[in-house]
């Protein structure tokens, strides 16, 4: 395609579409044919064609979905994941391709007054023919589309097309005549901010460059007369002790109704607690409801969720029901506190402040379809099972599922939600740009505003670190950055969800974003030195040999600087060597290719578990701590806790003893030969308990140690106790220490830690000794790991088959038993299953003459 070809002429006939704010309720709950009174729906999601636009090659296609995934369906192009062949898929992206199907109208929905195109989602410059007649274009992935299709369409069959140009030549040209200052990769295309695309779809430092388009959420005819529901706001009152005031505003998209009622009842766990009716002269009108002992919703340990369904008919004259829409809402206050003097910037629920606890969310695939909301709700449960509460949605992504916000809604997850902009500056000077933003602005706030989860809405990622007074080659200027980020933004969530916090950006809002260490080379306890709201911060590691094995063939394992490894790995040209030159820091040289990927991610939990339990520590000067990041977009060496497959890593294990709403950890302090001893605690009520401490050799030998009873104040950190070890440095060495805390209530054991003063690589490990038994239960195994040594980084895998563990990468002193439960996704038998297991330790991954440190 030639680039002179596409021009403004995209965003002109853009115009001629309709804005549609309405209810995006599911298509595949409503059956095509006829359908309430009132409104019909015709459902478009399902089989499609696709073709090379201009070309006559068609093949199969699904909708929602995207060329890649249909391409692929096809059998027309490889796995781009496998090894390196994105770098020959990148034609896709280049081309311009062209959908289209039939459809049946039936006569009865061309008598309504009304026949739309809905389309929740086009990917992204689409121009839409009905009957070969074009109905218009769009240029934002990001809004919801509608087309009045009533005069181009007949009774019976009908075709639909929708071809979708290549956004390179239009980046490119743009980029040519005004270049953007962007943070680009070395294989990625410049220009990513003229179109409201999804960023990461261009590349990123942990993302393959698949761009992509096509039809990527539902979509379908709907038909309506007079009226149909366009707007609905609920408004919270928590002013009144034990009650909760709702107001819930509606809107009717009306030409000339007969008079119009809005039924709205509400209802709480199968129960209808009320029912109201009203009028809506002019189409619009307000009622108030007053809930009486109300159930408060609560970010995850800290209470329920229950949540409220508030049910909205729209009636006509004579009590027809014309539109109906249902919004679930839970009920709550959520404020984001600024900084003061005894605290950093945090989030206070139900008058209670609270330290968030999570990591950054991604997109989890180049191709968005592919991730089923099944797969969504468990990415949300493994958050909260590691006792998260808080998830950033980040802003170089796109506006999530519906799914993906009723998981946190169900869980307890707040979310920091991003407007998806990232690390560009960005058009401000095109008042057709600011219009396009407004609109998506406005579509995502509706769709989204009244899911409780949403802590905060932040206008973009990392701009203002490249915001400079004026425009610059390097910088984008602060009037146009205040201009789209304070002024549009800000004020399009004022209006639309008031009750919502919003923040122009991150880190510009009191949020820290601390790089030193992955990006600055500084060692792991560089982060004690910050205090603040960790909002990002990460160090990479690769994902274990099982997902390697699907992206890379075994020549490319020989090393982790093979040419497909380093393909895999995308921050910047020496990330591989930077985890390897980490790992040298902090670890032995492991002995093989499987032990250097093993030990990346024990490498990369023992940083974040630094960082975290710091920061923890520091309550109230920090009260919150996001890592970077919690799940992948492919395979390949992340910052990632959980991978691409959904594997926990080592750091997603560890991330569930950090993020411990009471926590044991140990500060050391190698020059003064002491270990301070604190009890941090997330909790509302104080707790009383006792931490025990045991200070031993490498080997196990116990070398002294002591119990101390603790009350744990509630949502604190308190230093409880420093054990001066000079005397047993003096006599065994500082590299043959180990310190084992354990903090218990009410006999239970809650939190365990171990601290060394030296890196793993100089404490002088011996073989541990590990036993194992394994025994059956129901759907699962039990294997019981007892040490006769101290076994450190402790790990269970399955060769050749996935499982859930319900630990792993644990600490076991002398004579310490665990039993972990190993639930394999395939069937086994204790024969095939204990064949498959392999329980290894920091230890068996040195080479077998591993260095002995001398001090
Ligand atoms: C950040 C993020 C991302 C990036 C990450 C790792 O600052 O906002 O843009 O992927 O760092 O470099």
């Amino acid at each position: 395609m030639n680039s002179g070809q596409i021009n403004r002429r995209h965003f002109l006939i853009a115009s001629t579409a309709i804005t549609a704010a309405v209810f995006s309720e599911p298509w595949r709950l409503t059956a095509a044919g006829p359908g309430r009174a009132g409104r019909q729906r015709l459902d478009l999601n399902g089989s499609w064609q696709l073709s090379r636009s201009g070309l006559d090659d068609w093949i199969p296609a699904t909708v929602p979905g995207c060329v890649h995934t249909d391409l692929l369906a096809a059998g027309k192009i490889p796995d781009p994941f496998y090894r390196d062949n994105e770098k020959s898929l990148q034609w896709i992206g280049e081309t311009s391709w062209t959908y289209r199907r039939t459809l049946t109208v039936p006569a009865e929905m061309l008598q309504f007054d009304h026949v739309r195109l809905h389309c929740d989602g086009l990917d992204t410059l689409a121009t839409v023919k009905i009957n070969s007649r074009e109905l218009g274009s769009t240029d934002n992935m990001f809004r919801i589309w509608e087309f009045d299709v009533k005069p181009f369409l007949q009774a019976g069959t009908n075709s639909i097309e929708i071809a979708f140009t290549s956004p390179l030549p239009l980046m490119q040209e743009r980029q040519t005549a005004r270049a953007l200052y962007e943070w680009i990769g070395p294989h990625e295309p410049a220009g990513r901010a003229w179109v409201r695309k999804a960023p990461y779809n261009f590349g990123w430092d942990w993302g393959p460059v698949l761009v992509t388009c096509g039809i990527w959420r539902n979509l379908g005819l709907v038909a309506f007369n007079r009226a149909r529901l366009a707007d609905i706001r609920i408004l919270q009152d928590h002013s009144l002790a034990g009650k909760v005031g709702l107001k819930i505003e509606i809107t009717a998209e009306t030409s000339g109704a007969a008079a119009l009622q809005a039924v709205v009842s509400l209802n709480c766990a199968g129960d209808t607690l009320s029912a109201s009716t009203f009028a809506l002269p002019d189409g619009a009108g307000a009622v108030d409801i007053t809930i009486n002992e109300p159930k408060l919703w609560w970010p995850a340990g800290m209470g329920a969720q229950p949540l409220y369904e508030v049910i909205i008919e729209l009636r006509e004259g004579s009590g027809e029901v014309i539109d109906r829409a249902t919004r679930r809402i839970g009920l709550r206050t959520l404020k984001l506190l600024a900084k003061d003097q005894t605290s950093s910037m945090r989030f206070e629920v139900n008058g209670i402040p609270f330290f968030a606890k999570g990591a950054n969310w991604i997109p989890g695939d180049p191709f968005p379809n592919r991730i089923s909301p099944e797969k969504l709700r468990r990415y949300v449960a493994d958050a909260v099972a590691v006792n998260m509460n808080c998830l950033r949605f980040w802003g170089g992504g796109y506006y999530e599922d519906d799914a993906l916000f009723d998981a946190c809604d169900e869980l307890g997850i707040c979310v920091w939600m991003d407007f998806k902009f990232a690390c560009s500056s960005y058009p401000v000077f095109d008042p057709y740009f600011m219009e396009n933003v407004r609109a998506e602005a406005g579509d995502q706030l509706r769709r989204l505003r009244h899911h409780p989860c949403i802590a905060v809405w932040c206008g973009n990622n990392e701009i203002g670190l490249m915001t400079g007074r004026k425009w610059s080659a390097k910088s984008m200027g602060r009037a146009d950055y205040d201009e789209l980020f304070q002024t549009l933004l800000g004020t399009q969530v004022k209006e639309l969800a008031p009750q919502a916090n919003y923040v122009s950006g991150s880190p510009d809002c009191g949020d820290v974003h601390y790089w030193g260490v992955w990006h600055g080379g500084q060692p792991f306890e560089s982060y004690r030195e910050l205090a603040g709201f960790m909002s990002e911060f990460g160090f990479q590691s690769f994902p274990s040999p099982q997902t390697v094995a699907i992206f890379a063939a075994p020549e490319d394992c020989e090393s982790i600087l093979s040419p497909v490894m380093q393909w895999h790995q995308r921050s910047g040209t020496a990330g591989n060597q930077k985890l390897r030159d980490m790992t040298r820091r902090y670890f032995n040289e492991p002995k093989d290719f499987a032990s250097a990927l093993w030990v990346s991610q024990m490498l990369q939990a023992h940083a974040i578990k630094i960082g975290a339990e710091h920061w923890r520590r520091a309550i109230p000067k920090s009260m919150g701590c996001l890592f970077w990041q919690y799940n992948d977009t492919w395979p390949g060496a992340t910052w990632s806790s959980v991978d691409y497959f959904g594997r926990w890593k080592a750091l997603h294990f560890l991330a569930r003893r950090f993020y411990s709403p009471l926590l044991v950890s140990g500060l050391e302090i190698p020059h003064r030969g002491e270990v301070e001893i604190h009890v941090t605690s997330d909790l509302g009520e104080t707790q009383r308990g006792a931490v025990a401490w045991k200070v031993t050799d490498v080997a196990g030998n116990a070398l002294r140690q002591g119990r101390q009873p603790v009350d744990i104040s509630p949502r604190g950190s308190a230093k409880i106790a420093t054990l001066n070890l000079l005397p047993e440095i003096g006599q065994h060495g500082i590299s043959n220490l180990l310190v084992w805390l354990g903090l218990v209530i009410d006999g239970k054991m809650v939190s365990e830690n171990l601290v060394a003063f030296v890196p793993f690589k100089q404490l002088n490990l011996v073989e541990p000794g590990l036993e194992i038994r394994v025994a059956a239960a129901v759907n699962d195994f039990q294997v019981s790991v007892t040490a006769a040594k101290p076994a450190l980084w402790c790990w269970l895998d399955l060769a050749g088959t996935d499982a859930r563990f319900s630990d792993n990468f644990i600490h076991l002193n002398t004579g310490e038993y665990r039993q972990i439960q190993v639930s394999p996704t395939a069937g086994m038998t204790v024969a095939t299953f204990t064949e498959a297991l392999r329980v290894r330790s920091l230890f068996d991954t040195y080479t077998t003459n591993h260095p002995i440190y001398v001090p």
